[in-house]
């Protein structure tokens, strides 16, 4: 029996337990004394082994042959691979400048490692240009550091204390299923258990209230709950006067904001609106899971801050079991200059800190940046030309001839069709790394549990080697990944002392410091927000409610055109692309969920063969009339391989390349689209 962590870009970041016979895993279970984990693992991951022992899996370097996005190529050693990748960043730097090199990297493993640590410091030595990771949280981060000025969250263990709870943009038992049992057991203790989302989720399906809201507007229902709450003298008076400042001005701004005018906007009643406003102020404790949801679309990043002030307003962060869950992940406080040293820019022949390139844009940045233009992209951890917004634009990027990428991959993925050269890895199973989990506070360490194939290297081990062939001689590239982790852990910050690498070594799962061992965290009980006085304060000056250029209520032209909403939500039973080889994923993400009303006005009945576009290109899926989404939206559940589609097209090629107000965050689920009944 071997112990692991679940790499995946998950809030549950589990702990593994792997049975092993004669060098092979037969078996992957959840530990069962892991406080969050405790004995279970989600659909996906239960079989993760058909994916570790895939026969599709990549066990080569590969040159490619074929035209780019072909997918032809041609079996390589390890010592080509490295020396053409070598020579051409090489040749790339001198001639251009080495910002003519970018990135491209996400959490296709959330290890610390293998997704922030080696290859940083490989990537600030050469001068290549830095990537902004906005692809998926950077709006919502943003909200909550406008309203807070620190991200700290609820401790999953007190949701049993709860109760109400309310599912704000948060699919649970799809996207964060360890969260679950918890809310089982306060729903056992008497709990209510609402759900915001505009999809009926299955999460939705089983909540004592769902409330069907319209895409985008969640900054307008959170700003007409404040309405009541403040009108009605319903917020926590004594926290409100010692831990904040600004409610008169708040008060003030959201009169803008009646009942009547928010179920306008937001598509719920105005009933249900003061009901729900009345019943979380006067409920204790009541905790709000945010999850990000809310944060892809064109107001996501103002809407999470203004829903981050309804637990300041009423003073819910007081109770145990009260406050608001996002992301813990800013109690993580490791050492992260020493992991990735942006320091090493200075030495590089850039000579300075590098320009900033934002993923989100990647078609953008591909077509159009200057001085000097992208010449090279080197990709891990990451699906672009299928998880980024604006397909067509990335991949016509990804197909210039002037390009050189390079892609580390397990899989052939619609990306590494685009490759010059593929770099086969290691999968989570395969390598050490450290993790955190954005849903908890415990820090974690895995060992490899399996042997790697023979010819899989690590995300580690790939920028190790690429560092000595374009002979950078600093000696971080010697570090071993222990170096790393003790480097990583040694912060000096209180949440992380005594979490040495023998503690994990012996303990696999710590608890952060967060409070100490015998109390529950309550970051905000007595005030303590970031600011000279402690005082958290609300400020209005952002929280102007427009509708979505996108959305019902947007723009008139587009809306006439492309009368539905669509949302691309994540599909329960896959994580983004990274099971898109998988005939079940396949299943999953080919369908379009449609409002009954919408499909029969469309001839549209479950199983046709559907066209969705707009003016950006069209996807071809199978209906799915279920009645679990809102009058007016579509949900695409994503994300599908490109490649596995009927036309090659994959849900992103209708996603638009449009950014949220702060954050710069994609706005995949600001989608203006229509749809039509089209023959097989
Ligand atoms: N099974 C599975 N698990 C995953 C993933 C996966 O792909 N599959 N992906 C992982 C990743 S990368 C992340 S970031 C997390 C994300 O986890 P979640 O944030 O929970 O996932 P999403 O599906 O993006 O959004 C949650 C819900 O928000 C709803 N929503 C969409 N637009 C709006 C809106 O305007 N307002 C409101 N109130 N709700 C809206 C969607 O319908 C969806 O049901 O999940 C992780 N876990
Ligand atoms: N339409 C639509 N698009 C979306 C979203 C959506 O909800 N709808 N969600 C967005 C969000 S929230 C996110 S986070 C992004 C996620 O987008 P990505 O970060 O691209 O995530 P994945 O699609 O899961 O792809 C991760 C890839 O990393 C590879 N990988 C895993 N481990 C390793 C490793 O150790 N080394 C290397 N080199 N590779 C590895 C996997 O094989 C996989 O192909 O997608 C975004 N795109
Ligand atoms: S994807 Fe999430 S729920 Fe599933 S095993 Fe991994 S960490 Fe656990
Ligand atoms: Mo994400």
């Amino acid at each position: 029996m071997k112990h692991s962590v679940c790499a995946l870009d998950c809030p549950d970041c589990c702990s593994l337990l792997v049975t092993v016979q004669h060098g092979k895993a037969t078996k992957l279970r959840g530990n069962p004394d892991h406080p969050i984990t405790r004995g279970f693992l989600c659909a996906k991951v239960a079989q993760y082994l058909e994916r570790e022992y895939n026969p599709e899996r990549l066990l080569h370097p590969l040159r490619r042959v074929g035209a780019k996005g072909e997918g032809r190529f041609a079996r390589i050693s390890w010592d080509e691979a490295l020396d053409t990748i070598a020579a051409r960043l090489h040749e790339i730097a001198d001639r251009e400048g080495p910002e003519a090199i970018l990135p491209y990297s996400y959490a296709g493993t959330m290890g610390l490692l293998n997704g922030s640590g080696m290859d940083r410091r490989f990537f600030h030595r050469l001068g290549a240009s830095r990537l902004d990771r906005t692809i998926c949280s950077s709006a919502g981060n943003a909200g909550m550091l406008e309203a807070m000025g620190v991200r700290y969250s609820l401790e999953p263990e007190q949701i049993p204390q709860a109760k109400l709870i309310i599912a704000w943009g948060a699919n649970i038992l799809g996207t964060n299923v360890h969260l679950w049992p918890f809310v089982v057991e306060a729903r056992r203790n008497g709990a209510k258990f609402y759900v915001i989302d505009p999809v009926k989720t299955r999460t939705g399906a089983l909540a004592d209230r769902w409330y069907g809201i319209q895409p985008g507007s969640d900054m307008a229902l959170a700003l007409g709950m404040m309405h009541v709450i403040l009108n009605e003298n319903l917020h926590d008076r004594e926290y409100v006067i010692e831990h904040t400042r600004g409610v008169e001005d708040l008060r003030r701004h959201v009169q803008d904001y009646p009942p009547e005018r928010v179920a306008a906007l937001t598509g719920i009643a105005k009933e249900e609106i003061i009901g729900l406003a009345r019943e979380y102020a006067t409920t204790k404790p009541a905790a709000i899971r945010l999850n990000y949801g809310v944060n892809r679309s064109e107001r996501g990043g103002r809407a999470v801050q203004a829903i981050a002030y309804l637990p300041v307003l009423t003073g819910a962060w007081k109770d145990e079991g009260g406050g608001m869950l996002m992301s813990t992940s800013q109690t993580f406080q490791f050492n992260r200059l020493a992991l990735e040293m942006p320091e090493l820019q200075q030495r590089s022949a850039l000579g300075r800190e590098a320009r900033v390139l934002n993923m989100a844009e990647l078609g953008r940045v591909l077509a159009e940046t200057r001085n000097p233009p992208v010449r090279a992209l080197v990709v891990y951890n990451s699906n672009p030309a299928a998880i980024a917004p604006d397909q067509t634009s990335v991949r016509r990027g990804l197909t210039r001839d002037d390009l050189f990428t390079v892609v580390l991959e397990q899989f052939e993925t619609d990306t590494a069709h685009y490759a010059d050269i593929v770099l086969p890895v290691t999968t989570f199973l395969e390598h050490t790394d450290l993790y955190l989990g954005y849903g908890h506070h415990y820090v974690q360490m895995a060992r490899p549990a399996l042997p790697a194939p023979p010819e899989t290297k690590s995300n580690v081990e790939i920028f190790r080697l690429l560092a000595a062939r374009m002979g950078f001689d600093d000696a971080c590239f010697d570090d071993s990944e222990d170096d790393m982790m003790r480097g990583a852990l040694d912060s000096g910050h209180p949440f992380l002392e005594g979490i040495t690498l023998e503690k994990l070594e012996r303990e696999r799962s710590v608890r952060l410091n967060v409070s100490a061992p015998e109390e529950r965290f309550r970051p905000f009980a007595k005030g303590g927000f970031p600011t000279p006085d402690g005082k958290c304060e609300f400020r209005t000056g952002g929280l102007h409610y427009t509708p979505p250029v996108e959305s019902r209520l947007g723009d008139e032209k587009l809306r006439e055109a492309y009368p539905l909403e669509m949302v691309c939500s994540k599909n329960d039973n896959s994580m983004n692309s990274t099971f898109g080889h998988r005939a079940e994923t396949d299943e999953d993400t080919s369908k379009l969920w449609m409002h009954t009303g919408d499909a029969a006005v469309r001839g549209i009945e479950t199983g046709d063969q559907v066209r969705v576009f707009n003016a950006r290109g069209s996807v071809l899926l199978k209906a799915s009339v279920n009645g679990a989404v809102r009058p007016g939206v579509v949900r695409a559940p994503s994300v599908r391989w490109p490649k596995h589609s009927p036309n090659r097209a994959g849900i992103n090629t209708l996603t638009s390349p449009r950014l949220t107000d702060i954050g710069g965050g994609p706005t995949f689920y600001s989608c203006l689209v229509q749809v039509e009944k089209c023959g097989d």
